[in-house]
């Protein structure tokens, strides 16, 4: 019996990766100690959070000779991520912590000058290397990156900051590169039955579930890293900088979650942030389905992540009670792409007075299988606190911690603002706009207060300063909704998304309004958003998640097709 061992030093999400191990008829040991590591028959090490955390963590638990010595014997390995960066000799992300130095060569962040950062979305792979004729036995053998699953057809979801630079001085480990803008990098490593990806298989749909296969269908031999394959045996192809990358527009299904009146958990609809039916008689929340049904049609329809939002979560409920905890557990493990959960991830304390930081309730959710956590009222508060500070970090805000703990790419801000007309824009000290859309008495300028607790309070902070102080706290990636275009139809605020993309370098999602496919074609291409999300018209099956895509390639914005 093949033992197949997971090593987690327990700093984020692992439950997809076992979940897809297990939907493939697998199970996996956990490494208690460094011995399991040198008895084990393969070992699957899916890094998270960041490169000094991971390498400590792999100190302090002693396991960091024994992972060598796995790695150097040749028996099958497969890191991803972080679980690849270690192997090379440092990182930028933690300058003073050494890697695992198998591999020649440094860990860097992209720049963010001609792109956003993270690198956080689907992307191609190119392949680097391949057998050399000469070696071909059979008459149709499987190539090097189709022996690990791979389909240079298909694109995998990638979440980090950092990479290694793509040289021809580790030609011979880099089995596919990617571009990112205008830099390339290793997506992934391979020599014998060393095998790791920067990209995250796990959450790389039915595409990456074809590498685990792979994986756990190797048979059991070594391959001594050491013992380099005969001269001629690989060829090693030229990967020239492409005038374009092939990052893909992300379509993202979002489910706004609570319970109706009955006490049953729903996914619901607001138009402009009411969820309430007004046409009936009882005026009870609007079902619109359950949360799991829900999402698992919309990973089978193509969405390429799901957000769900606790839009109650102002609420009191005990912390083992919060409903989405059940939700998460349950879809991570039929669905294979990013899993986002917002409302409430702040500090709660339980009816009996525990207390709980909002690091502990985001770990949790983590835990649960959520790949990210997004952050609403709280990241108000804190955006608050650093204008207060002269714009100076505070260092105590659940962004910051969350960041540090689990990545900057863990954190989304989610940010619920409306508009504000003004006559002139000496009329505020607000970020003001000139809009062609003039408000109700012909006011020509405009700005966007942001709100808390699901749009029932307006604070004094507009959306410009709340998304620069995230950004500067920490925060991966803007979740950017708008309470006069939510439910409408009526397409996406672009004069709110294009400034707001402006002012920032993370990622931004474009949220509210959309209501025919070509709102998603517009607002990428007036704005430059990197994903686009929608509510309504998927969930009332107005326009599938297949139509926005195919229209989204038509209008030459790469996507991620499905595969058949
Ligand atoms: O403040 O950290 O506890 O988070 C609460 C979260 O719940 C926030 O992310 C907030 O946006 C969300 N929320 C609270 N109340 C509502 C509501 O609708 N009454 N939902 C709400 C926000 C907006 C989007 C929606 C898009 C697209 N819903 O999530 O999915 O507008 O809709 P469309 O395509 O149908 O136009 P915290």
């Amino acid at each position: 019996m093949t033992e197949i061992y997971l090593l987690d030093y327990g700093a984020g999400n692992v439950r997809s990766v076992v979940n897809a191990v297990s939907q493939l008829g697998y199970t996996l040991k956990e490494v208690q100690k460094p011995e399991d590591i040198l008895k084990a028959d393969k070992i699957l090490f899916p890094g998270v959070g960041a490169f000094g955390q991971a390498m400590e963590a792999l100190e302090r638990k002693g396991y960091t000779e024994a992972l060598k010595a796995f790695v150097k014997s040749g028996k099958p390995f497969m890191g991803i991520c972080v679980g690849m960066q270690v192997l090379f000799e440092g990182s930028d992300e933690s300058p003073e912590t050494p890697g695992l130095g198998i591999i020649k060569g440094r860990v860097q962040r992209f720049t963010n000058t001609d792109k956003s950062v993270p690198h956080m979305g689907w992307n191609r792979l190119l392949i680097a290397k391949e057998q050399s004729l000469i070696q071909h036995t059979a008459p149709h053998p499987k190539s090097l990156a189709q022996q690990q699953g791979i389909d240079h057809t298909q694109v995998y979801y990638f979440v980090h900051s950092y990479a290694v630079p793509y040289s021809p001085a580790q030609q011979q480990w880099t089995l596919t590169v990617t571009q990112y803008g205008n830099e390339q990098f290793i997506s992934s490593v391979q020599l014998g039955n060393m095998f790791c990806t920067q990209f995250h298989p796990e959450k790389s749909g039915p595409a990456g579930l074809a590498l685990f296969r792979a994986f756990l269908e190797r048979p059991v031999t070594t391959l001594p890293l050491g013992e380099h394959p005969p001269v001629g045996s690989v060829v090693y192809r030229d990967i020239p900088l492409s005038p374009r990358d092939y990052f893909t527009t992300r379509v993202v299904a979002c489910l706004d979650v609570r319970a109706n009146d009955r006490g049953d958990l729903v996914v619901t609809k607001g138009d402009q942030y009411d969820v309430r039916d007004r046409e009936t008689a009882d005026g009870d929340v609007r079902n619109l389905g359950k949360p799991v049904e829900l999402a698992e049609r919309y990973y089978r329809e193509g969405a390429d992540e799901i957000t769900f939002l606790n839009i109650t979560s102002f609420r009191n409920i005990p912390m083992q009670d919060l409903p989405m905890l059940k939700v998460l557990q349950e879809a991570s493990r039929t669905i294979f792409v990013p899993l986002t959960v917002g409302g409430g991830i702040r500090n709660i304390t339980d009816p009996d007075g525990r207390s709980y930081s909002a690091l502990e309730v985001a770990g949790e959710y983590f835990r649960s299988g959520a790949d990210k956590i997004s952050i609403g009222s709280d990241a108000v508060y804190a955006a608050e606190a650093y204008w207060q500070n002269q714009g100076r970090k505070l260092g105590n805000t659940a962004i910051e911690s969350i960041a540090k703990a689990y990545g900057a790419q863990a954190v989304v801000i989610s940010v619920d603002p409306r508009r504000v007309y003004v006559a002139d824009p000496s009329d505020t000290l607000h970020h003001v706009l000139e809009t062609k859309f003039p408000g109700p008495n012909g006011e020509r300028y405009c700005w966007y207060q942001c709100t808390v607790k699901g749009g029932r309070e307006g604070r004094d902070i507009d959306v410009h300063q709340l998304v620069t102080a995230c950004e500067d706290l920490g925060a991966g990636e803007i979740l950017l909704n708008c309470m006069d275009r939510d439910g409408t139809n009526s397409g996406y605020d672009l004069e709110l998304i294009a400034d707001v993309k402006r002012a920032i370098t993370i990622p931004v999602i474009a949220s509210s309004g959309a209501g025919r496919v070509e709102h998603f074609s517009e607002v990428v291409r007036k704005t430059g958003v990197e994903a686009t999300l929608a509510a309504g018209i998927f969930h009332r099956k107005e326009v599938p998640i297949s139509q926005v895509k195919d229209h989204l390639d038509q209008s030459g914005f790469p996507i991620r097709h499905m595969v058949p």
